[in-house]
């Protein structure tokens, strides 16, 4: 296989779910692409692929909208994490990860991370708010802009206390023990895909723990495949035969 197809293969999967406008594909955008960009609700869903060290992680962003709510189970099929969006102004995105978006998990790997994730907090923190809150700019440095006056600070629906009980139930709700699973504090974020804030943690934190899946399944795959180059690796059952 040519080296640049071999290298484009997607190791392992993370899904980012959540109701519609939350700002899942922003937060795509944001990290992938440093910028906040203009945005049309999804239709279905894409893919980002990112290239993670050695690694291919597949980045899939779903569309929120009710219609194409059948979509996404099919979307966590195989994830080795999931992201669930809620927008920290809007309580009921917060409900709907729980009322409509969980189920759809069902599908994901058996030791799928979570993480909950609170954006727009531009909205309602004032320290994150930052110089680049206008539009298209990308990672470099941006002149400090004083405004004579600060953007109004809407209220905050969504504590973060609400979020970690959110992070308790999804592992009841997937019959794992608490103490057994990554802690809510570190599961839990409030990003901002408008200014940047908290966004690059969220993802490679991620990143960094969804290493060991890929390190099983490319053991896996190893373990089912024979390296023709190499007669040592030929590997044989008790009985002296190949297997
Ligand atoms: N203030 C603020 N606005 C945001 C932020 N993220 C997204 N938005 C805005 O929220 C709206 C929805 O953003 P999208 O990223 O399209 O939301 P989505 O979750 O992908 O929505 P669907 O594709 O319909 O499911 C857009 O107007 C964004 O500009 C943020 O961090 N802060
Ligand atoms: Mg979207």
């Amino acid at each position: 296989m040519p080296q640049a197809t071999r290298t484009k293969k997607p190791d392992v999967k993370v899904v980012i779910l959540g109701d519609m406008n939350v700002g899942k594909t922003s937060l795509l955008h944001r990290y992938t692409e440093r910028k906040f960009k203009d945005t049309i609700s999804t239709v279905g869903g894409a893919f980002f692929l990112k290239q993670w060290g050695p690694y291919n992680i597949s980045i899939w962003d779903t569309a929120g909208r009710e219609q194409f709510h059948g979509l996404g189970s099919m979307y966590c099929r195989g994830a080795a994490a999931v992201i669930l969006t809620y927008d920290v102004t809007n309580w009921q995105s917060l409900a709907e990860l729980e009322n409509r978006f969980l189920s759809l998990t069902d599908t994901a790997n058996a030791d799928c991370i979570f993480a909950i994730v609170g954006n727009k907090a531009d909205l309602t923190d004032t320290h994150v708010q930052g110089p680049d809150t206008d539009g298209e700019q990308g990672d470099e440095p941006q002149p400090v802009v004083t405004c004579p006056t600060s953007p109004a600070v809407l209220h905050k629906q969504v504590s973060r206390e609400d979020a970690i009980a959110l992070y308790s139930h999804v592992l009841r709700y997937k019959g794992l023990e608490e103490k057994a699973c990554l802690p809510a504090d570190k599961m839990c974020f409030e990003t901002s895909a408008k200014t940047g804030y908290n966004v690059d943690a969220l993802f490679e934190t991620l990143f960094d723990l969804v290493l060991p899946s890929i390190l099983k399944k490319r053991s896996e795959g190893e373990s089912s495949t024979v390296d023709l180059e190499s007669p040592m690796a030929v590997k044989t059952n008790k009985a002296g035969c190949c297997a």
